[in-house]
Formats: structure tokens, sequence, C-alpha cells
């Protein structure tokens, strides 16, 4: 199923000619209407080709705190009819501007992710993202509605309640990210009521999950999920989804062209090639981004998918460059963690990171819940399993690590994004 086929579905050639105008009206309109962007883009001459964009500096995060709040816009403030932000707590927020019609054109592309998940307008959805600055509430609801499915706007918090919600309608697309999903599981079967829901499909997002972990959560809750990327710089969720083929996520190329480059040096790299994602929106009124560093960690398959889409797919995002760990000087990413974690039977789905200095040393101890409390009576398995874990780290990481093995429910739960580092390392 396609919420727009024709766009989906658009031979790349025609797609990258539309890609093409479509950045050079944004660079005209940037060019004419944006203080900031008036100014870089003075030493970019013409953009004919699509790969002239790689004279156009970068945009990052700070680009957003410096003209905070309403800097970055390039319309009218009049024309504005929606602000959203950034999903931290602390600090001034990252803030996005929509018109009407950018408002419009993101509900599609929502509508456009839901739809490749397999959601229908038979559907009843249920909407557990904080409803507020973050994009995630309000994004997938003007979505879900614009595909004609009908919605519950439990936001995010209140488990009990939200369960109870979801049996009484009979809630058929759970709405969350993966760790809050991974929570309402858990609670379901504790009060009894997993039998009777009626959950088939999960959209997750906000964050990344492994596969095997998603694996777990679909158990539990008896659902298909697909991963969800966007972020709030770049319009918020709807920006690039899987389909059923769960095979990446298509990036919306119509409204957004894609780059990755290296972290390091700036440099694009070829198709294919593992680094740091680079958006421009295409089709933004109110707040057009050029070559915004995202930080996030991916790859981008260009094959056309099983789908029928055409558009590029990316890979589940590895991490964040900046949440990505140095310990005694090797790059981990707690993903590559998860990985290794979620491989073994008996490890529940809550874990954390907790590093600290020790004697100028950076040490990393990994607290990992069991599935079943049972284990900790028993001490000789209970080594095996530390001894195994810990093995196996090692072997992938090339680091080692300690594991202490924690009983059930133990670990702290999250209803938004999980926060599974703690750095308690002294910066000294
Ligand atoms: O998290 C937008 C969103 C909401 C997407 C709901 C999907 C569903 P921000 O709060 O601005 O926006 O955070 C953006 O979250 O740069 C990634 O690091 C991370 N992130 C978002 N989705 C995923 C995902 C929303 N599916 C930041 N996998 C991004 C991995 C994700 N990381």
């Amino acid at each position: 199923m396609m919420w727009q086929a024709d766009i989906e579905t658009m031979p790349r050639a025609q797609l990258e000619q539309l890609q093409l105008k479509r950045l050079q009206d944004t660079v005209a309109r940037l060019r004419a209407n944006s203080a900031l962007y008036g100014e870089r883009l003075k030493e970019v001459g013409e953009v004919k080709h699509l790969q002239d964009i790689e004279k156009i500096p970068f945009t990052v995060k700070d680009d957003f705190r410096n003209h905070y709040p309403t800097g970055l816009l390039a319309v009218d403030k009049r024309e504005v009819v929606r602000y959203q932000g950034s999903s931290g707590t602390t600090g001034k927020p990252t803030i996005a501007g929509y018109t009407k019609k950018d408002l419009e054109i993101w509900a599609d592309l929502v509508a456009r992710v839901a739809c490749a998940a397999g959601v229908t307008p038979e559907d009843t959805a249920q909407v557990c993202f904080g409803y507020g600055l973050f994009t995630g509430g309000f994004g997938l609801h003007y979505g879900l509605e614009r595909l004609g499915a009908a919605v519950l706007p439990m936001s995010s918090g209140n488990t009990e309640r939200q369960l109870m919600m979801m049996e009484d309608f009979g809630i058929t697309v759970l709405i969350a990210t993966p760790s809050y999903a991974q929570y309402l599981g858990e609670m379901a079967r504790e009060a009894g009521v997993a039998g009777k829901l009626k959950l088939r499909v999960g959209l997750f997002g906000g964050e990344g999950c492994t596969a095997a972990m998603r694996q777990r959560i679909e158990q539990n809750l008896g659902i298909v999920a697909t991963d969800n990327y966007g972020m709030c710089e770049l319009t918020g969720p709807g920006i690039s989804g899987e389909c059923l083929e769960r095979n990446g996520l298509h990036f919306a190329e119509d409204c957004f062209y894609v780059e990755v480059i290296d972290p390091d040096t700036g440099a694009v790299l070829p198709r294919g090639e593992q680094g740091e994602l680079v958006v421009t929106t295409l089709m933004r009124d109110a707040q057009p981004v050029l070559r915004y560093r995202t930080r996030d960690i991916t790859r981008l398959h260009y094959e056309q998918c099983a789908c029928g889409r055409t558009h590029v797919r990316m890979e589940k995002v590895k991490g964040r460059s900046d949440d990505m760990l140095i310990i005694k000087g090797v790059n981990v990413f707690p993903s590559q963690i998860e990985g290794v974690l979620m491989g073994f039977d008996h490890i529940g789905a809550h874990y954390q990171l907790v590093l600290k200095t020790v004697g100028f040393i950076d040490t990393m101890e990994i607290n990992v819940e069991l599935l079943d409390g049972a284990l900790l009576e028993s001490f000789g398995e209970l080594e095996n399993l530390q001894r195994s874990l810990e093995a196996r780290l090692h072997a992938v990481l090339g680091l080692s690590a300690k594991v202490k093995l924690v009983g059930p429910r133990t670990l702290e739960r999250f209803t938004g994004k999980a926060k599974r580092v703690l750095d308690l390392r002294s910066t000294t």
C-alpha cells in the first residue's frame, strides 16, 4: 500500500530532476529572504546540477541556537501557524516554524510512512508520543488523521491508563518509542491484559533500537513494527520510514536531498559508505535548511526495494556521532552493546551502561536485567552467563566491560526516549 504512489515510485532520473528544480527554488528563496543563508550563499555560484550542493556550507545545530527562536525563518512571522521544538528538556530548545502549507506536506509525509507500515483507515491508533514541543505527538497525530485512521491522543506516561484505553478501544496501532513500547508490553503482561489487546501494527521512532530488540517487543505485543526517523530541525517524523520489507528506511526524496559525509573531514562519501547523514529540505517554506549535519550515523542504499518504492533507503541509524562512546580510545556505539545483549536468551530488554574513571583509566560496567529472577539463586549459572556475556562483548567491541546481572524490574523504565548511558567519568 502506498499513500502517494506516483511520487513514491517515481523513476530516479525524474526524481533527481524534481530535486534539482526544488533545490534551485529553495536556494533562490533563501538568498532573498534569509539573513543567515543570504550571507552564506554569497560565495556559492549558481546551482546547475545536484552535485553543486557540495559548494554550499553545512548548517549545524549551533546555527539553530544562535538564531533562537525565530531567526531562521525565511517567511514573514504572520505566515507561521505552528512552532515545534527539540525533545531535550534542558537549555534552549531547537525550534522549527511551519506555514499552513508546511503542515499539509508534513501530514502527507507521515501518512506515507504510516501507510507503508500497513496502517489503514480501518485502524484506531494510540499515540503515546508526548504532545507538546516534541514533533512526535502532533506529527503522528495529523499524519494518521490525514490517512483516515482514528487517533487516540494519549501522549506519554500514565501506563496503566494507556493499557486500559488500549483494551477498551480495541486499539490496533501503537505509536511509541521502542523503549516505551517495551515497557507497555511488560506492564500488559503483568496486568494480565496482554491477551485482550487487538494491536497489530507498531510505528516506532524518536530513537533507535536493534532488530533483535524489536523482535522481542513485537513478540510481547503481537505486532509488526516499522522504524521511523526524523528530527525537529528538518520537520519531524515522516522524513524516512520502513516499508514492510523492513530493509531500510525510505527517505522522502521528493522533499529532502540526502548525503553521507565523513564526520571528521566533511567530505561527501561515495554512495553506500557509512558516515554522517546530511539533509537538505526541498519543500519547506517557513524554515528551509541547507545541508544540515544530523550527527546520525548511517548508510544509504540506492538499489530499488522489493516494495516498488524508488526512494533511497537509509540503514537503521547506528547511533549519533555525539553519542558514540570513546572508551580507552575505542569507539563504541551503545547499539553494538544492545546487539550483543539481545543475543542471549536469559537477558531482558533493559540495560544501563555506567562509565567511570578509575585511577585515570576508563571503565565500563553494564547493568543488565535478567528475564527471570530465579537465575539469581544459582550462583554457578549466573557466573557462567556473566562470563559468556563478557567474552562476547570483548569479541565484538574489542574492549573489556564488566557485566552486572540484576533482577527483573530493577532498572529505570522510560516513557519517551531512553537514557541508557550514565557517564560518570571525570573530564580532567
Ligand atoms: O525524534 C522526531 C521523531 C519523532 C521521529 C517520532 C520519529 C518518531 P527530535 O526530538 O528532534 O525528533 O530528535 C531527533 O532523534 O537526530 C536521531 O538521533 C534520533 N532519532 C529519531 N528517530 C530515530 C530512529 C524526533 N528511528 C533525533 N532511529 C535524531 C534512531 C532516531 N534515531
